[in-house]
């Protein structure tokens, strides 16, 4: 079997083939390869063929693909039974283990999904302010979440669709989607909107259009404005919990939102998402209170077990410091090859998550990263990935890092995107 006549056999059963459309590798054109194998920092697809991985699964692999310790943690909880929709220990632990590590959440309740967390939370950020406008920054990307599929990034984003079919007009008009980083037009719209919006969501650090920060100020003016509207400010650290810092992006940034969602890292692996905040906005919850939120499969043993070996393990071998000095590594590469080809090409980092935009302006908001050469892109993309080297398959995607990345797969990947730089 090929990847190319699986990948047929797929079509007829699964709409495009996949089960979640930025695995169709529309935007870089050609097909995807199916995985037989993932250990440590490689993938090994059906033909045989191993390659270096900065996908990691899209963000939970942190510690590297099957980790022996969340291997076992799993194989122990599933000797104990699959699933029980009854409370079991396990959620008890790691709802400790959440609030303890990031103290701007007091209660947590755990879900299947990133996309069940921020959903859940603009549920929430409405029924404790009882109003109905939510905003949102355009290319930050929450999830299939009919509310947030405004402007959205990452699969909304690569299909030219940004805002999907099936969702109401009269749903969507209560999403306000301004562009990031711009202080102005937030100050304008909540002297325009400041009485009805429920919640402000952002994606802690924008990636799902690339990878860019908050400007300095930015966030700081964001907590003050939905504090003097009193507006829930809901953090999306979907992608930056756990990975950027034991708190995630919030301590890194010191600002408390009043809500998060989390996924990814949290579930090592397995689906799992959460989302938590100040008590009297979590106790409006069912059963105490009246936003309705529930779930077969909320708090999984298997899931429970494999996200808290993996936070366990990366808090013992300090895994936030480890990766900080191998995305140095990469970046110091990254950046000499880019020098010596005299390419401005803009090179972004926070931790273990980066990304080279095809581009030699700044890059502090979607309209920015619009800009990128996207063919020069798709040429480097399809180049790395013949040299063995697994990159996000769209420019509007961030690359992750893993503790099993070596110095030998660091030197390789370097040396690989000094060729294919060379033939864009
Ligand atoms: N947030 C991920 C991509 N940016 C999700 C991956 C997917 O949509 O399959």
């Amino acid at each position: 079997m090929t990847n190319s006549s699986l990948f047929a056999e797929a079509k007829r059963f699964i709409p495009g083939g996949v089960n979640s459309p930025v695995r169709a590798f529309r935007n870089v054109g050609g097909e995807p390869f199916f995985v037989s194998r993932a250990k440590g920092s490689h993938l090994w697809d059906i033909e045989g063929r191993e390659l270096i991985d900065y996908v990691g699964t899209w963000g939970p692999a942190i510690l590297g693909h099957a980790p022996d310790v969340v291997v076992e943690a799993v194989r122990e909880a599933a000797m104990a039974g699959l699933s029980f929709g009854i409370p079991n220990p396990l959620e008890v632990e790691i709802a400790r283990l959440i609030c303890t590590w990031v103290p701007s959440v007091e209660k947590v309740r755990m879900v299947n999904s990133g996309t069940e967390a921020t959903m859940s939370c603009i549920r929430l950020a409405r029924g404790f302010t009882g109003r109905k406008l939510i905003v949102k920054f355009e290319g930050c990307y929450h999830g299939h979440v009919d509310s947030l599929l405004v402007k959205a990034g990452s699969g909304a984003l690569t299909h030219g669709a940004p805002d999907s079919a099936g969702i109401p007009p009269e749903l969507a008009q209560l999403t306000i989607a301004i562009p990031f980083n711009d202080p102005e037009r937030l100050a304008e719209t909540f002297q325009k909107f400041g009485q009805e919006i429920a919640g402000v969501i952002v994606e802690a650090v924008p990636a799902n259009a690339g990878l860019f920060l908050p400007r300095p100020g930015f966030y700081e003016e964001l907590r003050r404005l939905c504090d003097q509207h009193d507006t829930l400010l809901i953090f999306d650290e979907v992608m930056t919990g756990f990975r950027v810092a034991k708190g995630g992006y919030q301590e890194l940034a010191k600002i408390k939102p009043d809500l998060t969602a989390m996924g990814k890292v949290i579930g090592g692996g397995l689906p799992v998402g959460a989302f938590g905040g100040r008590n009297e906005i979590m106790n409006l919850l069912s059963p105490d209170g009246p936003v309705y939120q529930a779930g077969t499969l909320s708090g999984n043993p298997l899931a429970m077990a494999a996200g808290l070996a993996q936070l366990r393990e990366l808090e013992r071998v300090d895994g936030w410091g480890k990766l900080e000095h191998i995305g140095q590594q990469l970046e110091s590469g990254v950046r000499s090859v880019l020098g010596q080809l005299g390419r401005d090409y803009q090179f972004h980092r926070l931790g273990s998550m980066f990304c080279l935009f095809f581009t030699e302006k700044p890059v502090w908001s979607f309209a920015d990263a619009l800009q990128c050469d996207l063919t020069a892109f798709r040429k480097f993309f399809h180049g790395c990935l013949q040299r063995g080297v697994y990159f996000a398959p769209s420019q509007f995607e961030t690359g992750f890092l893993c503790l099993m990345h070596s110095a030998a797969d660091v030197d390789k990947t370097t040396d690989v995107i000094d060729r294919c730089l060379r033939l864009v």
